[in-house]
């Protein structure tokens, strides 16, 4: 049986990626794979409920080293018990979010140090990283916009100001840079339908020597 693949939205606040994935689910099950759909912070009954430590606002304060360790916590527990099973098993892993979150987030927004993340990285994952990652880029107003228009209470991250959204952006294109093998980039500022479109083509594009075995 041929392992799942791992692919990853990830970007700034309000980018589109929930809006994205479920497009992206049923692409691939249209080609008839076994999907699982998953999250960051999250994932998990332990993740799911460290998702609610690190993003409740009573949590102010928290200290950055704190909250990156709570991150791969969560992600160790992921990994194990989700992802790298549903890949053996040959289905095809879709995530919102995952390790470039938080080279973006600890390292870009927070300024923590990206040989620390590295190393996390490698500890909790071993040789795991996503086949693809789709980055759903857009200028941080245009994010900001959208998720203030949804007139939902801000979690403890989205109380941070513009700079540091805009740092998590250059950091998002600074690993883009960094690795552009390893991305595709799409103009997330556009209609959900274009972005949606192009999606769908660079995903066709990607895999397609495999949709040939
Ligand atoms: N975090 C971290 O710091 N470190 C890590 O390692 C990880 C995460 C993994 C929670 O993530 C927080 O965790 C996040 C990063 C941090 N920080 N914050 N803040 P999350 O993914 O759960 O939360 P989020 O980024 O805030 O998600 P979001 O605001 O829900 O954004 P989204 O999923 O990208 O967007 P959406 O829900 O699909 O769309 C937002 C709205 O825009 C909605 O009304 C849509 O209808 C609309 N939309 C979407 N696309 C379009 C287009 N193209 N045109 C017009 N309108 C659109």
């Amino acid at each position: 049986m041929q392992r799942g693949r791992f692919i990853v939205l990830e970007g700034g606040e309000g980018a589109g990626k929930s809006s994205n994935l479920q497009c992206l689910q049923q692409m691939l099950e249209a080609r008839g794979l076994n999907v699982l759909r998953t999250r960051e912070p999250g994932g998990t009954p332990l993740g799911e409920a460290l998702r609610f430590i690190l993003l409740d606002p009573v949590y102010e304060g928290m200290e950055l080293k704190a909250e990156l360790l709570l991150m791969f916590a969560m992600r160790a527990q992921h990994v194990t018990q989700v992802i790298r099973p549903a890949l053996e098993a040959g289905t095809w892993v879709i995530s919102d979010r995952f390790t470039s979150s938080s080279y973006a987030y600890q390292g870009g927004g927070r300024g923590l140090d990206n040989d620390a993340i590295a190393w996390l990285e490698r500890f909790v994952q071993d040789d795991l990283r996503p086949d693809m990652t789709l980055l759903l880029d857009t200028p941080v107003d245009v994010g900001l916009a959208r998720m203030r228009s949804r007139g939902e209470p801000e979690d403890r991250i989205e109380h941070e100001g513009r700079p540091f959204f805009e740092r998590v952006r250059a950091s998002f294109l600074a690993q883009v840079a960094a690795a552009p093998e390893r991305f595709i980039v799409l103009d997330a500022a556009q209609p959900l339908e274009v972005v949606q479109a192009a999606m769908h083509a660079e995903v066709e594009r990607f895999f397609a020597p495999l949709w040939l075995t």
